[in-house]
């Protein structure tokens, strides 16, 4: 079985790391994100491909939720003693291996999904990580004092500046890669992890090509709610929303996706025990919905929510 996820960095991370285990003989494609993606330091930084690369390999931090297990950074304190980069955006030495073999790879000719398929190459990740485009589509945020990259809002200023709105840059020259739109035409089962609904799932879906290959899938497709027990979650998630003026619980995000049959993305949305309330207002969305445990902690139950996702998937046909 082909099983395609369209995936962010951390949430997307935890919830491949069970799929991987709940379908260990299915043929795995992850659509990543690419709006977290920076040059800093004359190196190429991908956040979400490095955070699911890194957690697929088993070498990840996991306290942290991003970057190398036993990182250390020797480098980074010089480029701070320079001056280069940004004192606030820890590039681990360990990482900036990743960054440097990337940037070597991409500078001798290579696209993106080709020096990821190096990259990953290193080891047996038990899915294939495709950047959703081989262009450059930085998320760009609107704040009162101008506009900066995501990873200056979220990492500097720990999304405190006021957004106003996220800008795709350059998005209207993108273009989905050959190999993700492959993946998500030749899937028996399209999923949506439970990452960042704007700026991960929603600047994946805002690549030119990545809707309308959704539409046009043979595959059911079904999400997983990031959201747990409606308006009482925090994070960077609700944060997020609140820019874009989506209410931050389960039912909000599957409207603000919408139906496929209606023109949107889902035909199946699982949510929390806690938002088991929903389901009668996702029916009449014209999603099919269940409700389950989803807490994906650490070492959680990610296999057990990616099981369901799957039956979801596979009882709902086509809507
Ligand atoms: N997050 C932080 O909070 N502080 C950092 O210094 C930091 C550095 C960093 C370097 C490489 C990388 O791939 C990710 C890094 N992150 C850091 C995490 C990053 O902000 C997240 O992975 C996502 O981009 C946001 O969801």
């Amino acid at each position: 079985m082909r099983i395609t996820v369209l995936a962010g960095g951390v949430g997307g991370a935890r919830f491949a790391l069970g799929l991987r285990e709940a379908a260990p003989d299915a043929d795995i494609a992850i659509v990543a994100n690419v709006g977290d993606d920076l040059w800093l330091a004359g190196v190429k930084v991908c956040p979400d491909l490095d955070s699911l690369m890194y957690a697929l390999a088993g070498v990840n931090d996991t306290e942290r939720g991003w970057g190398r297990a036993s990182e250390s950074e020797r480098v980074s304190a010089e480029l701070r003693a320079y001056g280069v980069g940004w004192p606030w955006f820890t590039l681990g030495d360990l990482d900036l291996g990743t960054h440097l073999a990337r940037t070597a790879l991409l500078r001798d000719g290579a696209t993106l999904t080709e020096a990821t398929a190096r990259l990953s190459g290193r080891w047996e990740l038990g899915a294939t990580l495709l950047p959703v485009t081989d262009d450059e589509v930085p998320t760009h945020v609107v704040t009162d004092t101008g506009v900066i990259h995501f990873e200056e809002w979220w990492v500097r200023t720990r999304a405190t500046a006021r957004a106003h709105r996220f800008v795709q840059h350059g998005a209207e020259r993108a273009r989905v890669s050959p190999a993700a739109l492959e993946a998500i035409r030749g899937a028996d089962v399209v999923l949506v992890a439970p990452s960042n609904p704007v700026v991960s799932i929603g600047t994946i879906l805002g690549i030119p090509g990545v809707r309308d290959a959704i539409a046009a899938a043979s595959a059911p497709v079904v999400g997983v709610s990031p959201l747990i027990g409606g308006r009482a979650v925090r994070g960077m998630a609700a944060t997020c929303l609140e820019v874009i003026g989506v209410e931050p619980d389960a039912v909000a995000v599957a409207e603000h996706y919408g139906a496929r049959s209606r023109g949107g993305l889902l035909d199946a949305w699982l949510v929390a025990e806690e938002d088991a309330s929903g389901l009668d207002a996702l029916r009449r969305l014209g999603i099919r919905a269940d409700a389950r445990p989803l807490l994906l902690t650490p070492g959680g139950p990610a296999a057990q929510v990616a099981r369901d996702a799957l039956a979801l998937a596979l009882e709902a046909p086509r809507a």
